[in-house]
């Protein structure tokens, strides 16, 4: 019962979607709020635990549960090896996942990229990048910039 009245609103939710005119004028459902692009200790050898340091933090803007399942996560890169793709993953209302870098096993809040070998496996350049956010479609949820060498982290949002 309680599954199909979710899979009802779920549905009610994806139609009233539809009829919103530019999806781009309304926020998004799921924010970048953190890039932690700088990872603590150095220089950074692109060990396990400094890809690990490294991270992106992503938020549910919204009252209802949501699959990330997927969902992408890529840098200023084109390569094919810098976009995360989610598995199923429910972000559930107003909380945050955190996307490391290195080598992990999922929980309900962290999953991690996979990445190992060195300097070359970070993301998250040391001072300049770009974050893009994309749900199924490949559309642009959102995205955040940084370009600083003064900090190790970005907050994204609130801006
Ligand atoms: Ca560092
Ligand atoms: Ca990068």
């Amino acid at each position: 019962m309680r599954i199909g009245s979710l899979l009802t609103a779920a549905t009610l939710a994806a139609g009233a979607l539809v009829v919103t005119p530019p999806a781009q004028a309304a926020a998004p459902a799921v924010r970048i709020i953190k890039i932690y692009y700088d990872s603590p200790g150095s220089p950074d050898l692109g060990g396990n635990r400094s890809l690990n340091g490294e991270y992106i933090q992503l938020k549910n803007m919204t009252r209802r549960a949501i699959n990330l399942k997927g969902w992408t996560v890529s840098d200023a890169t084109k390569r094919k090896d810098h976009v995360y793709t989610f598995k199923n993953f429910v972000l559930r209302p107003g909380k945050i996942v955190t996307l490391r870098t290195g080598k992990g096993r999922d929980t309900s809040t962290t999953v991690y990229w996979g990445r190992s070998g060195g300097t070359y496996a970070y993301i998250w350049n040391q001072v300049r990048d770009t974050a893009y956010l994309r749900d199924p479609s490949g559309s642009l949820v959102d995205t955040c910039s940084y370009n600083s060498a003064r900090h190790d982290y970005k907050i994204c949002w609130p801006r």
